[in-house]
């Protein structure tokens, strides 16, 4: 167990709260990280939000204990090491069902705040979020979060929350509600709130749909910066676009998509769009929320996936994308790994990235070393390097063919009732606009 000196505990009782970090290290279940390095990282998610960290703590466990996950006498040695540096507040780097939750809140007292990392990391979302669609998609996932969860400590926030932009998470934990009548009114409550905000996103998302479309209509290819939180994905677009998108060394910076134009070496404009970083266990109730703003990287035809070489993590933290990517069903998207931050290594780069993952660039977002580079190996992906495809058109679809002819190379036709089936090839450029129409691997007999 590790906690910090007791003059940094005096010196900020005033201004941040305070948390102790609780981990749980399974001995058969594989994770992205360590238990050290997990925590590490919720440390820094806990500076993020401006709580301050008094010591953690973590149990090696085969399995999870029914009512309260770790042992009793571990929850005896927690409560006293939650006294002992005078922590308001627990954070359990694992997600609580509802029962650990609430068992867990009885054991320690009411003047402990019990939260998990899905709350944190909510909570540092709801800070974030700055446009209408962000503050919605975190509010959905606030409430989706908080529901099955709702006991009377919750029952005071929903309200806080109520109406608001979801902001409000670890501040206000802890507060007794009014009992069990009310709780059943805050839950009917909450539903009929979480209802409402899915109709008010399917606005959003149908809106969002119409402007890529539009885009998409304007013939530039869409580039999406992928990478872990903290990667320097704005960093990056700034550089390249001369914006002013926030920067700052925190996690979950940036929430809501921005599209800048950007011009390629060859004179060709792409646009290039930044979002939300990924981390490892990312909260289920997240990636359901903010399904309006992964879409803008589902539809893009190239994912620039930025990786912080200069992070201890990184070959985790690039698994770990990886990981989402596929979890989301993006793997197939044409990648390249921008290997950032070479600008921070005291010996050369590690080269062997060149081998382990596709098309890498090694750049310093900050300083523009390997810029050109990069913007050398977007165009070629997206111009020159042409892409084996099969597709089915329908004959309505007369300007696809007119595409694949003018910009491709066509191997053979075959007319059918419903569609032609071409095979053939295409820069990367055009690929997402067959995307709907694709027939499989081109060698398939189908
Ligand atoms: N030394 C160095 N620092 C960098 C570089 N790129 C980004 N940074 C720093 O890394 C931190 C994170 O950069 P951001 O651009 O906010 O990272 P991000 O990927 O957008 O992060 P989120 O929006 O939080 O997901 C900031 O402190 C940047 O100044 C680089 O090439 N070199
Ligand atoms: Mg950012």
């Amino acid at each position: 167990m590790k906690t910090t000196s007791a003059r940094s505990k005096m010196k900020s009782t005033l201004v941040q709260p305070k948390a102790f970090l609780f981990g749980v290290d399974w001995k058969n279940k594989s994770q992205a990280l360590s238990i050290e390095d997990s925590l590490d990282e919720l440390a820094v998610l806990c500076r993020t939000a401006g709580i301050e960290v008094a010591g953690q703590d973590f149990q090696r466990m085969e399995r999870a204990h029914a009512a309260t996950l770790i042992g009793s006498g571990k929850v005896t040695e927690l409560k006293h090491w939650i006294d002992e540096t005078h922590s308001e507040m627990v954070i359990f780097d694992e997600e609580l069902s509802p029962r650990h939750l609430r068992e867990l809140q009885e054991l320690l007292g009411e003047e402990t705040h019990v939260l998990d990392r899905t709350a944190l990391i909510l909570d540092i979302f709801a800070q974030h979020a700055h446009t209408r669609e962000g503050a919605l998609q975190v509010e959905l996932a606030q409430y989706e979060y908080r529901l099955p969860r709702l006991t009377g400590a919750w029952t005071h926030l929903a309200r806080q929350a109520g109406g608001s932009t979801g902001r409000g998470g670890t501040g206000g934990v802890g507060l007794r509600g009014p009992g069990e009548t009310q709780l059943e009114i805050d839950r009917r409550e909450i539903s009929k709130k979480i209802h409402r905000l899915k109709k008010e996103l399917d606005t959003v998302r149908q809106h969002r749909s119409r402007y890529r479309m539009r885009r998409k209509g304007s013939g530039q290819p869409v580039v999406a910066l992928v990478g872990y939180t903290n990667a320097g994905k704005s960093t990056l677009l700034n550089t390249l676009a001369h914006a002013d998108i926030y920067v700052a060394d925190l996690l979950f910076a940036t929430l809501d998509p921005t599209t800048r134009q950007v011009e390629l070496p060859g004179g060709k404009a792409v646009l290039i769009t930044d979002t939300v970083g990924f981390i490892q266990k990312l909260p289920a109730a997240l990636i359901a929320a903010f399904r309006a703003t992964l879409e803008e990287i589902a539809e893009a035809d190239l994912l620039l996936h930025i990786v912080d070489i200069s992070h201890p993590n990184v070959r985790e933290q690039v698994q770990s994308v990886h990981q989402t990517l596929q979890d989301l069903g993006l793997q197939n998207i044409p990648m390249i790994t921008g290997i950032n931050k070479i600008d921070k290594l005291n010996t050369p780069p590690d080269e062997s990235f060149s081998g382990e993952y596709p098309n890498t660039v090694f750049l310093s977002a900050k300083t523009g070393l390997g810029i050109p580079n990069l913007l050398q190996t977007i165009e070629n992906i997206l111009y020159q390097e042409m892409n084996p495809i099969k597709v089915k058109i329908p004959y309505s679809a007369g300007r696809l063919l007119d595409l694949i002819h003018r910009e491709g190379s066509v191997e053979s036709v075959t007319h059918k009732p419903d569609g032609i089936v071409i095979t053939g090839r295409i820069p990367g450029a055009w690929l997402s606009e067959f995307r709907i129409y694709r027939l499989g691997d081109p060698g398939d007999k189908s």
